[in-house]
């Protein structure tokens, strides 16, 4: 491998791993609080049950998140020195006002988890909701760093050097409103399934107790019902963020849609791989005048297709199939989740088939964030600041990062299997009780 994939690659798999940890700690305080507020409104221990148990989830991922977010800082400095130079001085406001909200986030977690049960309703309700407030705001100020990467503004570039800095106009960036939608709601919908997954596997075990299944069928039906609001939240940004691109990055989207000629009337390509030599692409099914309509809002609208760009700033032809993989996972989710309201509101039984379609969409959505991601960061290449920088100006030329890989991949995996096993360590020592008296005596281990 190259110096230049190595770097990236390292730092590929840093964001990817940080990603997974940083959405479900994102996520994770609004399910907290819909349960506070159900246990609230409706007096049914199950709700703050489950919210505990969440609780006791968040503590450990915000503890490793810490981690790898420290990393993810480290790396950055380390490995694009170049990045962090020309930039540096350009786009620092969200890096500094997110240390307020993390602050936020952390002391609410601490008030509402060592507070506990001597909390009031309306107190946990509060706590959890300005933790909830926390760490979306973190994740939206970071996430904004990389809209600026999109569609970098509020600065001059003289010889390769920022000069005339405008931090407020480069934090509120074209790319800023899409983006920091798209990112935010994904999580919510991500963990309202990964949590919705959970339960359906409580209710396929044959072992439940009725107790025990009527808990998770509770808990199924709000986690649903964030994950599939969501999921049409994120379908609608997400033809926003469409329309965006094709507006400041045409040639994302092109790449995106395998279009290689600017036309009027484009069609939409589902499916197939787009052909690098004959420009075309292969096996996917043509809808006629849709692209034209999700880019312009018009059937009959201009799409800039690769042939405007210059072909040493294409995108690599590849991401077709990101795209479609994460438009394919956002449909999948809707349609799971509109037959679970289906069933839900003619009052039957959710049949094992559907369970099983909601454990797998738990999965797939957390797989649907790593490919939006991967498919938003390669589509930009070469660009590592869209139109300024490219990623091979901003690389160390420092030597030894392979060790660095070695390093870096073996600390991810002893995090990866020391979360999974200490939060199985925790449940099992924690199982969900197996009837409501014994429920009576759970208390939040708030150690
Ligand atoms: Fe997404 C990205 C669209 C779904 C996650 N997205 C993205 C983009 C676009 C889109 C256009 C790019 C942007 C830029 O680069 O700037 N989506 C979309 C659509 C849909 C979707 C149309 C349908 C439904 N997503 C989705 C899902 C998910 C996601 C389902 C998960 C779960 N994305 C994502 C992410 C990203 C994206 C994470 C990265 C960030 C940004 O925004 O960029």
């Amino acid at each position: 491998m190259s110096h230049l994939m190595m770097a990236r690659a390292l730092f590929g798999i840093t964001l990817g791993y940080h990603i997974g940890y940083a959405t479900i700690s994102v996520g994770a305080p609004m399910l907290i609080v819909i349960a506070e507020i159900l246990a609230a409104r409706t007096g049914q221990e199950e709700y703050r049950l489950f919210a505990k148990r969440v609780t006791m989830v968040l503590v450990l991922l915000v503890g490793v998140g810490l981690v790898t977010g420290t990393t993810v800082a480290v790396m950055l400095s380390v490995l694009w020195p170049g990045f962090m130079k020309t930039v540096g001085q350009v786009i620092n406001l969200p890096f500094q006002i997110e240390v307020f909200a993390f602050m936020l986030e952390s002391l609410f977690l601490a008030i509402y988890l060592y507070g506990g049960d001597r909390l009031s309703a309306r107190a946990r309700i509060l706590s959890g909701a300005l933790v909830s407030l926390g760490s979306g705001l973190s994740a939206l100020l970071i996430t904004d760093v990389n809209a600026f990467m999109n569609t970098p503004v509020g600065f001059q570039w003289t010889n390769g050097h920022v000069t005339n800095a405008n931090p407020w106009r480069a934090m509120l960036n074209p790319a800023m409103p899409t983006e920091l939608t798209h990112v935010l709601v994904s999580a919510y919908m991500t963990v309202g399934f990964l949590f919705a997954a959970m339960a359906a596997k409580g209710l396929l075990n044959r072992d439940s107790t009725p107790w025990q299944r009527a808990y998770y069928a509770k808990v199924l039906r709000f986690t649903m019902a964030l994950g599939g609001v969501m999921a049409v939240a994120t379908a609608v940004v997400g033809d926003a963020s469409g329309k965006f691109l094709a507006r400041y990055q045409p040639e994302k989207l092109a790449a995106a849609e395998g279009l290689f000629q600017t036309t009027k009337h484009a069609p939409l390509v589902i499916g197939g791989i787009t052909d690098a030599r004959t420009h075309q692409v292969v096996g996917g099914i043509a809808v006629p005048d849709l692209l034209s309509f999700l880019a312009t809002g018009n059937f009959s609208g201009q799409v800039t297709g690769l042939d405007a760009f210059s072909q040493s700033t294409w995108p690599p032809l590849f991401v077709h199939v990101l795209f479609d993989g994460m438009v394919a996972i956002g449909s999948f989710a809707i349609a799971v989740g509109a037959l679970y309201a289906i069933y839900l509101w003619r009052k039957k039984m959710t049949p094992r088939w559907l369970l099983w379609a909601i454990v797998v969409t738990g999965m797939l959505s957390m797989a649907g964030i790593e490919d939006g991601w991967i498919f938003a960061e390669i589509a930009r290449q070469p660009w590592m600041i869209y139109g300024y920088l490219r990623v091979s100006q901003a690389v160390t030329a420092a030597n030894g990062i392979s060790w660095m890989f070695a390093g870096f991949l073996s600390l991810y995996t002893v995090l990866l299997a020391g979360t999974i096993w200490a939060l199985r360590v925790y449940f099992r020592k924690h199982p969900l009780p197996s009837d409501g008296a014994q429920n009576d005596r759970i208390q939040v281990a708030a150690k």
